[in-house]
Protein backbone atom coordinates (compact mmCIF):
# COMPACT_ATOMS: atom_id res chain seq x y z
CA UNK A 1 0.00 0.00 0.00
CA UNK A 2 1.07 3.26 -0.95
CA UNK A 3 1.50 5.90 1.80
CA UNK A 4 2.62 9.15 2.14
CA UNK A 5 5.93 8.27 3.25
CA UNK A 6 6.09 6.72 -0.08
CA UNK A 7 6.65 11.11 -1.14
CA UNK A 8 9.76 11.49 -3.12
CA UNK A 9 10.21 14.56 -0.70
CA UNK A 10 9.86 12.71 2.22
CA UNK A 11 13.31 12.22 3.21
CA UNK A 12 13.45 15.80 4.52
CA UNK A 13 9.52 17.00 5.14
CA UNK A 14 8.38 13.85 6.96
CA UNK A 15 4.69 13.19 6.83
CA UNK A 16 2.45 13.23 9.57
CA UNK A 17 -0.68 11.41 8.74
CA UNK A 18 0.07 8.36 6.42
CA UNK A 19 -3.13 8.93 3.82
CA UNK A 20 -2.80 12.15 4.02
CA UNK A 21 -1.66 14.60 0.81
CA UNK A 22 1.68 16.19 1.07
CA UNK A 23 1.70 19.67 0.59
CA UNK A 24 4.85 21.61 -0.11
CA UNK A 25 4.74 25.48 0.13
CA UNK A 26 5.14 28.92 1.19
CA UNK A 27 2.59 31.36 2.21
CA UNK A 28 3.15 33.65 -1.07
CA UNK A 29 -0.04 33.71 -3.61
CA UNK A 30 0.59 31.00 -5.37
CA UNK A 31 1.31 28.71 -2.06
CA UNK A 32 -2.27 30.64 -0.35
CA UNK A 33 -4.05 28.98 -3.67
CA UNK A 34 -3.44 25.64 -2.92
CA UNK A 35 -3.80 26.18 1.05
CA UNK A 36 -6.54 28.21 0.87
CA UNK A 37 -8.64 25.04 -1.64
CA UNK A 38 -7.18 22.45 1.21
CA UNK A 39 -8.81 24.24 3.79
CA UNK A 40 -11.82 25.05 1.75
CA UNK A 41 -12.42 21.40 0.91
CA UNK A 42 -11.47 19.87 4.20
CA UNK A 43 -9.29 17.17 2.33
CA UNK A 44 -6.68 15.89 4.81
CA UNK A 45 -2.81 17.02 4.45
CA UNK A 46 0.04 17.39 5.92
CA UNK A 47 1.39 21.07 5.33
CA UNK A 48 5.23 21.39 5.06
CA UNK A 49 7.43 24.80 4.77
CA UNK A 50 9.55 25.02 1.71
CA UNK A 51 12.29 27.89 3.15
CA UNK A 52 13.01 30.39 0.77
CA UNK A 53 16.03 31.90 3.43
CA UNK A 54 17.24 28.23 3.28
CA UNK A 55 17.05 27.92 -0.50
CA UNK A 56 15.16 24.68 -0.07
CA UNK A 57 13.43 24.72 -3.54
CA UNK A 58 15.96 24.07 -5.00
CA UNK A 59 17.59 21.40 -3.25
CA UNK A 60 17.40 18.03 -4.71
CA UNK A 61 14.42 16.70 -2.21
CA UNK A 62 12.49 19.57 -3.85
CA UNK A 63 12.61 18.93 -7.04
CA UNK A 64 11.91 15.73 -7.02
CA UNK A 65 8.10 17.08 -6.36
CA UNK A 66 8.81 19.98 -8.67
CA UNK A 67 11.81 19.63 -11.30
CA UNK A 68 11.08 23.89 -11.70
CA UNK A 69 11.77 23.99 -8.09
CA UNK A 70 9.16 26.50 -7.29
CA UNK A 71 6.28 25.90 -4.76
CA UNK A 72 3.21 24.98 -4.73
CA UNK A 73 3.95 21.22 -5.27
CA UNK A 74 1.84 17.94 -3.55
CA UNK A 75 2.00 14.50 -3.25
CA UNK A 76 -1.16 12.75 -2.65
CA UNK A 77 -1.11 8.87 -2.03
CA UNK A 78 -4.26 8.16 -2.92
CA UNK A 79 -4.38 9.72 -6.67
CA UNK A 80 -6.83 8.82 -9.74
CA UNK A 81 -7.30 4.83 -9.27
CA UNK A 82 -5.79 5.10 -5.80
CA UNK A 83 -2.27 5.12 -7.65
CA UNK A 84 -0.11 8.01 -5.77
CA UNK A 85 0.17 10.92 -7.96
CA UNK A 86 3.20 14.28 -7.59
CA UNK A 87 1.87 17.76 -9.05
CA UNK A 88 3.32 21.11 -9.57
CA UNK A 89 2.14 24.10 -11.25
CA UNK A 90 -1.04 25.69 -8.55
CA UNK A 91 -3.53 26.01 -11.19
CA UNK A 92 -3.01 22.24 -12.20
CA UNK A 93 -3.43 21.30 -8.33
CA UNK A 94 -6.33 23.66 -7.74
CA UNK A 95 -7.65 21.35 -11.17
CA UNK A 96 -7.06 18.13 -8.94
CA UNK A 97 -8.22 19.29 -5.59
CA UNK A 98 -11.18 19.50 -7.32
CA UNK A 99 -12.19 16.62 -9.30
CA UNK A 100 -11.00 14.58 -6.26
CA UNK A 101 -13.27 16.34 -3.92
CA UNK A 102 -16.10 17.27 -6.28
CA UNK A 103 -16.06 20.75 -4.74
CA UNK A 104 -15.53 24.36 -6.10
CA UNK A 105 -15.65 23.41 -9.66
CA UNK A 106 -19.86 22.04 -10.56
CA UNK A 107 -19.94 21.05 -13.70
CA UNK A 108 -22.33 23.45 -15.24
CA UNK A 109 -19.69 26.20 -14.44
CA UNK A 110 -16.69 24.48 -15.48
CA UNK A 111 -15.04 25.87 -18.93
CA UNK A 112 -16.24 29.61 -17.34
CA UNK A 113 -14.15 28.79 -14.17
CA UNK A 114 -11.43 27.33 -16.36
CA UNK A 115 -11.10 30.56 -18.60
CA UNK A 116 -11.20 32.71 -15.49
CA UNK A 117 -8.09 30.24 -13.91
CA UNK A 118 -6.25 30.22 -17.06
CA UNK A 119 -6.95 34.44 -16.76
CA UNK A 120 -5.12 34.24 -13.63
CA UNK A 121 -1.90 31.62 -14.56
CA UNK A 122 -1.38 33.29 -17.71
CA UNK A 123 -2.22 36.79 -17.01
CA UNK A 124 -2.83 38.40 -13.29
CA UNK A 125 0.16 35.92 -11.62
CA UNK A 126 3.00 37.05 -13.82
CA UNK A 127 2.05 40.49 -14.72
CA UNK A 128 1.77 41.44 -10.84
CA UNK A 129 4.76 39.29 -9.81
CA UNK A 130 7.03 41.42 -12.52
CA UNK A 131 5.04 44.45 -11.25
CA UNK A 132 5.63 43.85 -7.48
CA UNK A 133 9.32 43.29 -8.68
CA UNK A 134 9.98 46.88 -9.92
CA UNK A 135 7.51 48.50 -7.77
CA UNK A 136 8.26 47.37 -4.24
CA UNK A 137 11.14 44.51 -4.37
CA UNK A 138 14.85 44.38 -5.86
CA UNK A 139 13.59 46.02 -9.28
CA UNK A 140 13.07 48.88 -7.73
CA UNK A 141 17.11 49.89 -8.16
CA UNK A 142 16.65 49.81 -12.22
CA UNK A 143 16.23 53.45 -13.07
CA UNK A 144 15.40 52.94 -16.29
CA UNK A 145 10.69 53.87 -15.81
CA UNK A 146 10.58 51.74 -18.82
CA UNK A 147 9.63 47.84 -17.27
CA UNK A 148 8.05 49.37 -14.01
CA UNK A 149 5.88 51.10 -16.05
CA UNK A 150 5.31 48.51 -18.46
CA UNK A 151 4.05 45.90 -15.54
CA UNK A 152 2.20 48.72 -13.84
CA UNK A 153 -0.08 49.51 -17.27
CA UNK A 154 -0.54 45.62 -17.77
CA UNK A 155 -1.89 45.08 -14.17
CA UNK A 156 -3.97 47.80 -14.04
CA UNK A 157 -5.64 47.04 -17.29
CA UNK A 158 -5.83 43.46 -16.16
CA UNK A 159 -7.82 44.74 -13.08
CA UNK A 160 -10.16 46.64 -15.02
CA UNK A 161 -10.86 44.05 -17.00
CA UNK A 162 -11.78 41.51 -13.71
CA UNK A 163 -13.39 44.57 -12.80
CA UNK A 164 -15.58 44.64 -16.38
CA UNK A 165 -16.31 41.02 -15.31
CA UNK A 166 -17.08 41.35 -12.13
CA UNK A 167 -20.46 43.83 -12.88
CA UNK A 168 -23.68 42.30 -11.38
CA UNK A 169 -22.15 39.16 -9.55
CA UNK A 170 -20.63 38.40 -6.67
CA UNK A 171 -18.07 35.69 -7.56
CA UNK A 172 -16.04 35.61 -11.25
CA UNK A 173 -17.94 32.32 -12.27
CA UNK A 174 -21.15 31.80 -10.85
CA UNK A 175 -20.59 30.52 -7.22
CA UNK A 176 -17.52 31.03 -5.80
CA UNK A 177 -15.03 28.44 -7.10
CA UNK A 178 -11.26 27.80 -7.56
CA UNK A 179 -11.35 30.62 -9.91
CA UNK A 180 -11.99 33.17 -7.15
CA UNK A 181 -9.56 31.13 -5.07
CA UNK A 182 -6.68 31.53 -7.90
CA UNK A 183 -7.45 35.51 -8.48
CA UNK A 184 -7.83 36.42 -4.78
CA UNK A 185 -4.58 35.62 -3.40
CA UNK A 186 -3.26 38.04 -6.31
CA UNK A 187 -4.88 40.78 -5.02
CA UNK A 188 -3.86 40.08 -1.93
CA UNK A 189 -0.43 40.06 -2.70
CA UNK A 190 -1.25 43.95 -4.97
CA UNK A 191 -2.28 45.13 -1.67
CA UNK A 192 -0.40 43.91 1.35
CA UNK A 193 3.30 42.38 -0.21
CA UNK A 194 3.25 44.91 -3.49
CA UNK A 195 1.86 47.95 -1.98
CA UNK A 196 0.58 48.61 -4.99
CA UNK A 197 -2.88 49.80 -4.87
CA UNK A 198 -2.17 53.55 -5.85
CA UNK A 199 -0.30 52.52 -8.79
CA UNK A 200 -2.65 50.20 -10.43
CA UNK A 201 -5.85 52.60 -9.83
CA UNK A 202 -7.51 50.12 -7.31
CA UNK A 203 -10.03 52.99 -6.10
CA UNK A 204 -11.14 54.09 -9.11
CA UNK A 205 -12.42 50.42 -9.94
CA UNK A 206 -15.87 49.56 -9.14
CA UNK A 207 -16.03 46.22 -8.19
CA UNK A 208 -12.90 44.88 -7.88
CA UNK A 209 -12.56 46.85 -4.28
CA UNK A 210 -15.99 44.45 -2.70
CA UNK A 211 -14.64 41.45 -4.31
CA UNK A 212 -12.03 41.24 -2.57
CA UNK A 213 -13.02 42.04 0.82
CA UNK A 214 -15.57 39.03 0.43
CA UNK A 215 -13.11 37.42 -0.37
CA UNK A 216 -10.73 38.26 2.40
CA UNK A 217 -14.23 37.67 5.32
CA UNK A 218 -13.63 33.83 3.90
CA UNK A 219 -12.91 32.14 7.55
CA UNK A 220 -10.60 29.77 5.56
CA UNK A 221 -8.61 32.41 3.46
CA UNK A 222 -7.75 34.05 6.42
CA UNK A 223 -5.87 30.81 8.04
CA UNK A 224 -4.45 29.84 4.43
CA UNK A 225 -2.82 33.38 4.50
CA UNK A 226 -0.43 31.73 7.42
CA UNK A 227 -0.06 27.62 5.89
CA UNK A 228 2.60 26.92 6.30
CA UNK A 229 3.45 29.18 9.01
CA UNK A 230 6.90 30.82 8.55
CA UNK A 231 8.64 30.51 11.83
N1 LIG B 1 3.32 29.01 -12.34
C1 LIG B 1 3.77 28.55 -11.04
C2 LIG B 1 4.57 29.67 -10.37
C3 LIG B 1 5.19 29.22 -9.07
C4 LIG B 1 6.05 30.31 -8.46
O1 LIG B 1 6.42 31.30 -9.15
N2 LIG B 1 6.37 30.14 -7.19
C5 LIG B 1 7.22 31.11 -6.52
C6 LIG B 1 6.51 31.67 -5.27
S1 LIG B 1 4.99 32.50 -5.67
C7 LIG B 1 8.51 30.47 -6.04
O2 LIG B 1 8.52 29.32 -5.65
N3 LIG B 1 9.61 31.24 -6.02
C8 LIG B 1 10.86 30.78 -5.51
C9 LIG B 1 11.94 30.71 -6.57
O3 LIG B 1 11.66 31.00 -7.73
O4 LIG B 1 13.07 30.39 -6.20
C10 LIG B 1 2.54 28.16 -10.19
O5 LIG B 1 1.51 28.79 -10.35
O6 LIG B 1 2.64 27.22 -9.39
Amino acid sequence: MTTASDSPAASRWAPQQPKAIQFYSYPTPNGVKVSLMLEETGLPYDAHLVDFGKGDQKTPAFLAVNPNGKIPAIYDPEGPDGRPVTLFESGAILLYLAEKSGKFMPADQKWQITQWLMFQMAGIGPMFGQFGFFHHYAGKAVEDPLPRERYRAEAARLLTVLDGALEGQDWIAGDYSIADMAIGPWLHGMMHHYKGAEAVGWNDLKNVPAYFARFMARPAVQRALNIPAVA
